[in-house]
Order: structure tokens, then C-alpha cells, then sequence
């Protein structure tokens, strides 16, 4: 028997699992974020890693967007940067600039990084998620998530965000094996962290390979894709063996239209698409797989007028077509985008007729 409350809302379970739900289901990538007016009022009084670190802050802020919508899903709040800072890396948010990586990784500093009990010092998250799960008292899934491989290693090579990655791909040309190491280190980080998130209560897990677009097949296909498969197998094994239940997995590689294909034989339930990403094209490289697919509204198509937005849900839905789909936008949602639009295009979804 579970020691959480029933789940009253399994919408997004089951078509990740490919079974058909009553009514088609919506989360939002970054729902818990800064568009939200009462998330900007509590960001005047914690910092962001408080609220991360503090259970009761983060869970008040995940159900924030779960208070005023009609959500399927929660997402936890945290940051896929807490892995390069629980290795042993200063990350700070810098308010209008984001993540800052004041001493970014070089291979000098590689053997400082910390593995050893890292899991252990995101154990704040693991104890965030079971609270939140008692608070959802079941009205939604809870959604883990972390960051792939090759996103953390650009932040924590760049030192924050950055235009090209340059320094992060040098290694891939320079130092293949140094950039193997590290992403290696970064997948057996990645696998225990979900699995622990898991063990705490998470009901679906994302892994956000938001920097995929930096590369080409050729390095998607050496530097990313044997590391997601690892992450898929290991992680599902690990569940089974802790005999717990099975939970499904989302990859939402951003920009990687160019191995569409093959990141639908990684193991993953759930494919992200991102919002460049032409519904036709979606559905015929997706043909012969067995994945459902979540996306994928441009965020900017939330500043449009209502009768706009609407219609351009409904288009977008009817050419991707109802089955295995999960709507979300084909990136996180941006901090100006009015609130009056979400409520827009969460009606707009769940007023289809499956
Ligand atoms: O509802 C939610 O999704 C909130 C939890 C969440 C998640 C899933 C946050 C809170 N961050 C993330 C993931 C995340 N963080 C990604 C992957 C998703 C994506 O591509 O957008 C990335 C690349 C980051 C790194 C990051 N953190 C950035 C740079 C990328 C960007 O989107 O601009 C920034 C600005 C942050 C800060 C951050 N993380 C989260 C919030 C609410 C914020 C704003 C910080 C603040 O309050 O000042």
C-alpha cells in the first residue's frame, strides 16, 4: 500500500504509458516560475537556493501554479544546477542574469569535483518531493527531474549561460576523454539522484537536455545518446530492484530534431518536442516507435490575443493529433507571459473530445 494519498488525476501516467486518458492533459515547463506574480512576491523574501533547500519553500512554490490552474501535473521545484553544486561547484542566481558558475570547470580543477555523497547532499529535495506529495493530497502526479549530462557540463564548464558553448564543445574536439569522464561522473550522479527522487515520491521523471541544440548528430550521437540510455536503463533497473513502482520517463531534448529518431530507442516513455519542431516531421519520424510525445506550443505564442492562442492550440493539436499526447509548450514558459494565457490554453486543451 502506498503511504501517499491516492491519485485522483492519472492522465499524464497513462499516456506515457500509451493508454488512453478521459481528457487530454497539460503541464507546463518552468509552471512554477516567475510569471507567477505570488512566486515574484515570495522571491522578494528567499533567495532561490532557500527555497530550494528548505522543503516547506519549495513545496509552497510548486503548488502555486497547481492553486490557480487546472494543471495535470506538479513539477518539484529546484533547478537542474543543483547537481554541479552538490559536486562541490559555487552556483549562484544573479537576479536578471541567472545561473553564474563564479570558478567554472577546466581540466586543472576536474579532480576536485566531489561525487562521493553527492545524492546524499540533495537529500533536501528527496524530503521537498514527500512533503509535496502529502500536499498534493493526490490531485496530480509529481514530476522529478535533473538536468542530462551534456547540459550540466556546459553550465559547469561556460560558467553559466553562453551563446555557443564553445568552451564546453572545445573538450568534445580537444579532450574526448576528459569529456567522456566528466559525463560519465555526471550520469552516475544523474541516475541515483533520480532514483532517490523516486524513492521519495516523484511519479514521473524529466530529464532536461535543454543544450542538445548546441550539437550536431555526429557529437549528439558520441558525447549524449549512450549516456540518456544509461540514464533510462539504470534508472528503471535500480527502481525495480528497490521493488518500487515502475515511473515514466520524459526526454525532452531541445533542438535535436536531428536524431528525433534514435532518441525514441533510449528507453524513454515520453519524448519532449520543442517548439521548432513542424507536427508533421514529429509524427513521421515517430511513425513505427513506441513513445508518446509532449509539446509543443511555442512559448511566445502565449502573448497573442485569446481568440488567437486558441485557435493556434487547437492547430496545433490537430495536427499532432490527441493520441499519446501531452501538451506543453516546446520550452520553458517565459517570466512576461500573462497569466490570463495560461488559463487560455489550459480551457483550450482539456475542452477536446477525446
Ligand atoms: O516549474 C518549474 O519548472 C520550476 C522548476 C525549475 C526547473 C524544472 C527551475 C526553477 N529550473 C528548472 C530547469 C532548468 N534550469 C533548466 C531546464 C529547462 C529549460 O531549458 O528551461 C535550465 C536550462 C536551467 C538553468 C537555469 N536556471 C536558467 C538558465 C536557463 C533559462 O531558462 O533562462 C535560469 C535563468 C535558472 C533560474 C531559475 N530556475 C528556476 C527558476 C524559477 C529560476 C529563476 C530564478 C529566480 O527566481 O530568479
Amino acid at each position: 500500500m502506498s503511504k501517499f494519498p491516492d491519485l485522483k488525476n492519472d492522465r499524464i501516467l497513462k499516456v506515457a504509458r500509451g493508454e488512453k486518458p478521459d481528457k487530454l492533459p497539460i503541464w507546463i515547463m518552468r509552471q512554477a516560475g516567475r510569471y507567477l506574480p505570488e512566486f515574484m512576491e515570495f522571491r522578494e523574501q528567499h533567495s532561490f537556493f532557500e527555497i530550494c533547500q528548505t522543503p516547506e519553500l519549495a513545496c509552497e512554490v510548486t503548488l502555486m501554479p497547481i492553486r490557480r490552474y487546472d494543471l495535470d501535473a506538479a513539477i518539484i521545484f529546484s533547478d537542474i544546477l543543483v547537481i554541479p553544486q552538490a559536486l562541490g561547484m559555487t552556483v549562484e542566481m544573479r537576479p536578471g542574469v541567472g545561473p553564474v558558475l563564479p570558478e567554472p570547470l577546466t581540466s586543472d580543477n576536474f579532480h576536485k569535483l566531489n561525487k562521493n555523497g553527492a545524492v546524499s547532499r540533495l537529500k533536501y529535495v528527496g524530503e521537498a518531493i514527500t512533503l509535496t506529495r502529502h500536499k498534493l493530497e493526490g490531485k496530480v502526479p509529481l514530476f522529478g527531474f535533473s538536468g542530462a549530462p551534456w547540459t550540466l557540463m556546459g553550465y559547469m564548464i561556460e560558467g553559466g549561460g553562453s551563446k555557443t558553448l564553445s568552451k564546453a564543445k572545445k573538450w568534445l574536439y580537444k579532450d574526448p576523454e576528459l569529456a567522456h569522464l566528466l559525463l560519465d561522473l555526471l550520469t552516475e550522479v544523474i541516475v541515483d539522484y533520480l532514483v532517490m527522487q523516486i524513492e521519495h515520491g516523484a511519479q514521473i521523471v524529466q530529464v532536461f537536455d535543454s543544450s542538445a541544440e548546441y550539437l550536431n548528430k555526429n557529437l549528439y550521437t558520441k558525447f549524449c545518446l549512450p549516456y540518456l540510455k544509461q540514464i533510462s536503463t539504470k534508472v528503471k533497473e535500480k527502481v525495480k530492484q528497490l521493488n518500487l513502482e515502475e515511473v515514466p520517463m520524459v526526454l525532452f531534448a531541445k533542438g535535436a530534431y536531428f536524431c528525433l529518431e534514435d532518441q525514441a530507442d533510449l528507453g524513454y516513455d515520453v519524448l519532449g518536442i520543442d517548439w521548432t519542431m513542424s507536427p508533421d516531421f514529429v509524427r513521421a519520424s515517430l511513425k513505427d516507435k513506441n513513445v508518446s510525445i509532449q509539446g509543443n506550443l511555442d512559448p511566445c505564442a502565449l502573448y497573442a490575443n485569446k481568440d488567437e492562442l486558441k485557435n493556434m492550440v487547437v492547430d496545433m493539436v490537430r495536427k499532432l493529433g490527441t493520441d499519446r499526447l501531452i501538451v506543453n509548450l516546446g520550452h520553458g514558459i517565459y517570466p512576461d507571459a500573462p497569466t490570463a494565457s495560461v488559463q487560455t490554453f489550459i480551457e483550450t486543451v482539456h475542452s477536446f473530445n477525446l
